[in-house]
């Protein structure tokens, strides 16, 4: 039927799918550790299986020879945002920043809205990788929606599947409406986004001043300083009890200094 060596061909696109991903969870990683709220919400990555790949050439009418060529999406990385906004936000900082992703197309199906209901934001990139033959570049498909969009678009994928693309019309008309539903959460979560962020950016500050203070307050027992490590210890469990994120602040800010005065 086809002679396509399929591990060969698949390889550089799993080592981009592995790197892309990479690079997005690297950087909501980075906003965390920065006590700020992530654009990115979740990141996946899958290369496109070959059934897939073999359906979608035969529905297109693509030669098996032009496959890498005209299949763009066999390495795709799904961002999950929490918010249309970071959807925006999220792609103008990739223009901006991220060079190792050459944009050749962007594809806004949340103004243009797919005739199934579908929303999402597609960017079409060129992504290089250093395979063990050397240097190769793949298409990778950015897929950025919110978690409402991926809700109604994994639902509605595996509907497609099942009726091997042929929804009957009923349950397309019930599907093109609860797009309309998902997309109605999402603007009314965006009213009050800044209510959500900052909520959100208070736990993430939280997470992080409990990690520093236990961690210096490990350092101080290791410093002979059990006593005093005791006596924080307490104190840090009467003011985390409280709930108060300044106290907590404050009360990390001070063993900091004990902290790096034992150490000196
Ligand atoms: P899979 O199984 O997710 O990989 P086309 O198939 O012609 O619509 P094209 O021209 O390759 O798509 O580009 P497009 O429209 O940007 O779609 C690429 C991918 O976007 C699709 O890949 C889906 O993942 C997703 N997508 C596009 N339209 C829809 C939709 O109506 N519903 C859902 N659930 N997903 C959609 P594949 O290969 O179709 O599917």
């Amino acid at each position: 039927m086809n002679n396509i060596n399929w591990q060969y061909m698949l390889g550089p696109y799993e080592q981009a799918v592995d790197e892309v991903t990479m690079k997005f969870t690297s950087l909501q990683m980075a906003y965390i550790k920065l006590n700020q709220h992530s654009p990115i919400q979740e990141v996946s990555g899958r290369v496109k299986s070959i059934s897939s790949i073999l359906d979608k050439a035969n529905r297109k009418g693509i030669a098996y020879h032009e496959i890498t060529k005209k299949i763009e999406d066999i390495a795709g990385v799904r961002i999950i945002c929490k918010f249309v906004e970071d959807i925006l936000i999220l792609v103008q900082f990739i223009k901006d920043n991220m060079d190792a992703l050459e944009i050749v197309e962007e594809k806004n199906y949340i103004e243009n809205i797919k005739e199934s209901g579908y929303r999402s934001y597609h960017i079409l990139c060129k992504y290089n990788v250093v395979t063990p033959k050397g240097k190769k570049t793949v298409n990778v498909e950015l897929q950025i929606r919110t978690m409402a969009m991926n809700f109604w678009a994994t639902i509605e994928h595996s509907i497609r599947y099942k009726y091997s693309r042929a929804i009957p019309e009923n349950i397309r008309e019930r599907l093109v409406s609860s797009a309309e539903a998902a997309f109605l959460l999402d603007k009314e979560m965006g009213k009050i986004r800044y209510e959500i962020v900052e909520a959100e950016e208070m736990v993430i500050e939280k997470e992080n001043l409990v990690k520093s203070i236990l961690s210096d307050l490990e350092k101080l027992m290791f410093k002979d300083s059990l006593e005093s490590a005791q006596e924080f210890n307490q104190k840090f469990f009467e003011i985390y009890e409280v709930g108060d994120i300044k106290e907590i602040r404050e009360f990390s800010e001070q063993l900091k200094v004990i902290t790096q005065l034992y150490n000196n």
